[in-house]
């Protein structure tokens, strides 16, 4: 059985694990740092992989961003400190000396999800609610990542005419309204400069009533966006993933929004079940078939 380096990297995060059969063996995580400079990157990689590298056989990356052909193309890049056009696939095969292959990290999660829930919903999104807001969709039981990677990139779907800029150059998007980032930028005026998205959702739990408007706005933005890919793809479950998602009485402020509307546009609603791990999971799953 082979034993894959896994990569995640997120806006915020940058995690590594080992991964067999499925199974975490060892992993460790970074922060990633915010630079439009490729080599912070790039050295954080190195520091990251090499050490896990020799006990891998392959290696499978889950990124944010637009991944076609191996090169991370960012729709936002504000989310990773200005960072476009970084060849990670290169970079990593470069560094672990490993064969590398590479996919949206929304995507592997979806994957991730889809085994999770044990292939009882052969059509389901997955929508992680973290720095951005992605999405990963499989149909009809196949992973769906487009012919130029793009496919599942719903958090630039339009939520708000009026909305806020996203970082994309589109007015109006649900990442804008909805990320963990938007949060953190709402919060701002009421809670100070540095304001995270983790700080106004504490003050969310603890009762704060500009809080809780952002969160609710958050919340109810993606309902929206459940009901839109429900409508569009005839969804059996929609699966909610990332810290922003998972974090407490996220889902249910989702369900309450989504609950208002006709039913038709009410699919399961559900937890990721593989936590902060889809990511890392979803692309070692994935990988797994490409080399069978
Ligand atoms: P990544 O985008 O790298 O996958 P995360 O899923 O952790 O990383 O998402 C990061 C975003 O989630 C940030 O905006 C951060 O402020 C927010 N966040 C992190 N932890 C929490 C938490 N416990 N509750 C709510 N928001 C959180
Ligand atoms: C953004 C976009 C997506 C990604 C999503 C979630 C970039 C750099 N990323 O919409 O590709 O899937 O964020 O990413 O344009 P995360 O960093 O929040 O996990
Ligand atoms: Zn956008």
């Amino acid at each position: 059985m082979n034993t894959c380096l896994a990569v995640d990297l997120g806006g915020t995060k940058l995690a590594a694990a080992l991964v067999r059969g499925g199974e975490i063996i060892e992993k460790h995580q970074v922060e990633t740092l915010s630079s439009n400079n490729p080599d912070v990157l790039k050295i954080a990689l190195h520091d990251l992989l090499l050490p896990l590298s020799s006990g891998a056989d392959v290696v499978a990356v889950a990124s944010t961003g637009i991944i076609n052909n191996g090169i991370l193309t960012a729709l936002n890049p504000d989310n990773l400190g200005g960072l476009d056009q970084f060849p990670i696939q290169s970079a990593i095969a470069d560094i672990t000396g490993l064969p590398t292959q590479v996919i949206n990290d929304a995507q592997a999660a979806a994957w991730a999800e889809f085994h999770a829930y044990e292939a009882q919903y052969a059509n389901l999104a997955f929508i992680t609610v973290s720095t951005g807001v992605g999405a990963g969709l499989v149909l009809d039981g196949k992973l769906v990542t487009g012919s130029r990677g793009i496919a599942g990139h719903a958090g630039h779907v339009l939520a708000d005419p009026s909305g806020p800029r996203c970082g994309c150059g589109r007015n109006g998007c649900v990442e804008a309204i909805a990320s963990g980032s938007a949060i953190g930028r709402a919060g701002v005026p009421f809670f100070g400069e540095s304001t995270t998205g983790k700080d106004v959702y504490s003050h969310f739990l603890a009762g704060d009533k500009k809080a809780i408007a952002i969160v609710e706005r958050s919340a109810s933005t993606i309902a929206q966006l459940v009901a839109d890919l429900t409508i569009s793809l005839d969804l059996d479950a929609v699966v909610i993933g990332g810290s922003v998602g998972l974090a407490e009485n996220y889902l249910s402020t989702v369900k309450d929004a989504l609950s208002l509307l006709p039913k038709v546009y009410q699919p399961t609603l559900l937890p990721a079940l593989s936590g902060a791990d889809a990511g890392l999971i979803g692309v070692s799953l994935w990988a797994d078939t490409k080399t069978k």
